[in-house]
């Protein structure tokens, strides 16, 4: 195996042993395998100049793989070699269609991949195909024989390995913000067209650094709007997040917790747990749930739970009842007595953990999670009272005068995007240092598991705007995207750098390459990133970031605020 697509790449330079993050070396070369096999539908799609609006299943199916090869997604190697024996089918049919050959009968190919359309044969002949469209595997031994040649190190120039996982990462992000918007029943011909446009050309020797750059920059713009994609479908079915009081103490009831990011997930148990007297807690990255007003109708939704995602060893021993995940981060439980009481859905998997599937119209039966709950104690209290957040886009810009007198006034002297993921690395206390710090005329935007860092400390406000503003989940970084803009718009500024915002943001894992490959593209510069720059940064990579955009790391709490202050 070789890993270097997260923060803590061991080393500082990359898995190759098993993954720090638990991942075992077999299923690491799985994945490598996987994201072959979708490159290779990306090169037929590509090369057929197949459109992706006739491509309904294969889009999805393609999200869903990437989504499922991010960081503390899956670890269930059965779940792998089911979906690169889907994702090998549903290659080889559409390699069929588009190769020269006898015409096959009406309807065929529209049956085969649930198509929109049929689409005729373009008729280009096999061997102008990359191997990852044509290659034959079976068995499990035979995947991992071919996933020993196919991983990140087969490229062997370190800068274009380097861009070219730049790419891949934020294509993994993006898909993952995609697939969310899927399941409340948006998706978007374009944002598709793009991942078979970029993955193709990660195959493309042809491709020098420069045009890999630029590529990468195209990535961040699809970013901004697989990220606004997300947004609406959030926004339009469970209304715009406000201000809202979090509890994290516990109630007496028995008790689901659900974690990772997806709404949609979180609905269908709201729902089903309605008025059964089994309450449902949020876990880590599923927090900013609480401020969409659809969620507060029901009565079950009992509060927050715990921390970020690393904690999760001891919070879920404590939480005592189920946990659900629809998405990352898992950390590979202990004790079977803990790892029985996971479940998951979606692109997350656990092998030994049970797997809820949606049936053909995309329902989830969670009665089993409920079921076990009724039949387990009610969480432990780890602590008390409650935490604000829900300052998402629409919530700002209802607070603008206030913010914008707040800055003429001198009272608000700077903001400082501190969004992105948190992570076990001791180094990241450097954020809570960081937060404390911070001089008290300044405040904290925030969005992602990051803000566990400093969202429970006593900050206080400026005129009643809290020093910390939580937008939400590490895919609002959108809005605070947006509140920059309308900053900006406000101030009369020809430039985003010219407002007093500062970017020191943390990272973990791939949706944060593709909010900062998002911020790129919107013109941001200086940003900050922490606690580690990426190890799949090559040295001349990481320079053109330096150079051309002004990245740079973090040092002490105390020189960065000096340098950030502008002392
Ligand atoms: Fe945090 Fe993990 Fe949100 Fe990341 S819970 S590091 O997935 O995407 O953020
Ligand atoms: Fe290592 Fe991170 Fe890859 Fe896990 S995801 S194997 S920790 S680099």
């Amino acid at each position: 195996m070789f890993c270097y697509q997260c923060q803590e790449a061991s080393k500082g330079t990359g898995c190759n042993v098993v993954g720090i993050c638990g991942k075992q070396p077999e299923t690491a070369n799985l994945q490598d395998l996987l994201i072959y096999t979708v490159k290779g539908v990306s090169d037929i799609v590509v090369k057929g100049g197949l459109d992706a609006k006739d491509l309904g299943e294969v889009n999805h199916e393609v999200l869903k793989s990437l989504f499922m090869t991010i960081t503390n997604a899956n670890f269930d190697d059965a779940a792998f070699v089911k979906d690169i024996n889907k994702m090998i089918t549903l290659r080889d049919n559409l390699r069929a269609m588009v190769v020269a050959g006898p015409p096959a009968e009406a309807g065929f190919f529209k049956k085969l991949l649930g198509l929109a359309k049929e689409t005729p044969s373009k008729g280009i002949p096999v061997s102008s195909l990359h191997d990852a469209a044509v290659f034959v595997v079976g068995s499990k031994e035979e995947m991992l024989t071919k996933a020993a040649g196919v991983g990140v190190l087969a490229t062997e120039n370190e800068d274009i390995r380097s861009l070219r996982e730049l790419i891949i990462y934020g294509l993994k992000g993006y898909a993952a913000y995609a697939h969310h918007a899927l399941n409340l029943g948006k998706e978007s011909d374009e944002i598709y067209a793009f991942v078979y446009e970029a993955l193709a050309a990660t195959l493309n020797d042809g491709l020098g650094a420069d045009e890999l750059v630029a590529l990468t920059l195209k990535t961040g713009e699809y970013g901004v709007k697989a990220m606004a994609l997300l947004d609406g479908a959030n926004t339009s079915k469970y209304g715009n997040p406000e201000i809202t009081q979090v509890n994290i103490g516990v109630k007496k009831n028995p008790a689901i917790l659900i974690s990772g990011h997806d709404l949609a997930d979180l609905e269908q148990l709201l729902e089903q747990t309605k008025g059964t007297g089994v309450d449902v807690y949020t876990h880590s990255e599923m927090l900013p749930a609480h401020y969409y007003p659809a969620f507060k109708k029901y009565d079950n939704f009992a509060g927050n739970y715990g921390n970020a995602w690393w904690k999760q060893l001891e919070e879920f021993e404590s939480f005592n009842g189920p946990v659900l995940f629809t998405t990352n981060c898992i950390v590979p439980p202990k004790s079977d007595k803990v790892r029985d009481r996971i479940f998951t859905t979606g692109a997350s998997g656990f092998p030994g953990c049970t797997h809820i599937e949606a049936d053909a119209n995309g329902k989830k039966d969670f009665s089993a999670i409920i079921a076990m709950a009724k039949t387990l104690p009610s969480p432990t209290e780890i602590e008390t009272g409650t935490i604000v957040g829900g300052f998402a886009h629409e919530q700002v810009f209802a607070l603008a005068d206030k913010v914008v007198d707040a800055v003429k006034s001198g009272a608000i002297k700077k903001f400082f995007v501190m969004a992105g993921c948190d992570g076990r690395m001791k180094g990241r206390d450097y954020y809570t240092e960081f937060a404390e710090k911070l001089p008290k005329d300044t405040v904290i935007l925030t969005a992602g598991c990051a803000k566990y860092r400093y969202n429970k400390l006593p900050l206080g406000d400026i005129g009643g705007i809290p020093r910390v503003l939580d937008a939400g989940q590490c895919n609002d970084s959108y809005s605070l995207a947006l509140i920059a803009l309308k900053l900006k718009e406000v101030f009369e500024l020809g430039d985003i750098n010219e407002l007093p915002i500062a970017y020191n943001i943390a990272w973990y894992e791939q949706k944060a390459v593709i909010v900062l490959l998002a911020l790129l593209h919107l013109g941001v510069k200086n940003i900050h990133l922490g606690p580690t720059l990426p190890a799949f940064l090559s040295p001349n990579v990481a320079k053109v970031l330096v150079e051309t955009f002004g990245i740079g790391g973090i040092g002490t709490a105390d020189e960065d605020i000096k340098m950030f202050m502008g002392a």
